[in-house]
């Protein structure tokens, strides 16, 4: 099997590169301080991510793999998902090498360096969610034989893409979609609109998303901790199996047993 790992080819890149990286992480930075879980921050400080230009991935992986024993390396593109779970599982992160064109700044489909780079590694820092990281790949190797991918990548879409979490001094953004969107950042935490339900692990494998809009539901965890335990802690076999005789949950949509963090008015999706 490949593991779909190329070169990064760090010097290829070009100044109108580096310069785009450097505007995108100064504004993601700035408006993410009091809003994003304080995790992240620590991570962008131990990697050193403020250092102008596009990370350098063996420079980054030296550090973060004496913090947490994960690495970085460059793709392509997106690649199967044997491979994607396959080098989570080994702890090494596949990262966009690709950077977005100036006219793609704040939407693009595929994941570019600064999505992959500033959203998803500085978490990879915390020892909690680099072993959920884990985890997560090797449950996704055990999810191909069951048919039962659809289902890890719900988790994966409402945890580490647009998780949200809490804190002392609130709610807090830490899913690495919401992380690298300008207008996401905003909208998940202060928007009336869209429904924060508890994380639950069961509840959110059934649910549906959509990945061409600002998000319509979010799932809020407690700790990171909890993210974890429940992960190793279920077995997903009898699990996988269970959620086969519940239908799926359509997105905003709202269940008797959700816990509701807030219950939002969908207004920007209402017809007329
Ligand atoms: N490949 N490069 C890349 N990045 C991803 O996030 C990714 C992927 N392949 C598969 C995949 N994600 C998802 O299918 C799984 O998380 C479910
Ligand atoms: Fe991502």
């Amino acid at each position: 099997m490949s593991d779909c790992v190329v070169p990064q080819e760090w010097q290829r890149y070009t100044a109108a590169e580096h310069a785009l990286w450097d505007t995108l992480f100064a504004r993601q930075a700035g408006m993410l301080a009091d809003r994003v879980a304080p995790a992240f921050l620590e991570g962008l400080d131990v990697l050193r991510m403020s250092k102008p230009g596009i990370p350098d991935f063996d420079e980054l992986s030296e550090r973060l793999t004496r913090a947490t024993g994960w690495s970085v390396a460059a793709v392509p593109g997106l690649i199967p998902d044997e491979e994607f779970f396959a080098n989570l599982a080994r702890r090494r992160f596949v990262a966009g090498r690709f950077i977005r064109s100036p006219e793609q700044i704040d939407y693009l489909q595929e994941p570019d360096v600064f999505h992959d780079v500033f959203g998803h590694v500085p978490l990879l820092v915390n020892p909690v969610f680099a072993d959920y990281m884990q985890a997560y790949g090797q449950g996704g190797l055990r999810a191909m034989r069951h048919g039962a991918i659809h289902r890890l990548a719900r988790l994966y879409w409402y945890t580490v893409e647009f998780g949200l979490i809490q804190s002392p001094t609130g709610l807090k953004i830490y899913g690495a979609g919401i992380v690298s969107s300008n207008r996401e950042s905003v909208f998940a935490l202060d928007s009336d609109t869209p429904h924060r339900l508890g994380f639950d692990l069961q509840r959110v494998m059934r649910t549906e998303y959509q990945i061409d809009d600002l998000q319509r539901n979010y799932f809020v965890i407690d700790s990171f901790e909890q993210l974890l335990r429940q992960t190793l802690d279920t077995d997903f076999a009898p699990l996988y199996a269970e959620l086969e005789t519940l239908p799926d949950i359509e997105v905003a949509t709202i269940l008797p047993g959700d816990r509701l963090v807030t219950h939002g008015s969908q207004q920007r999706w209402l017809p007329g």
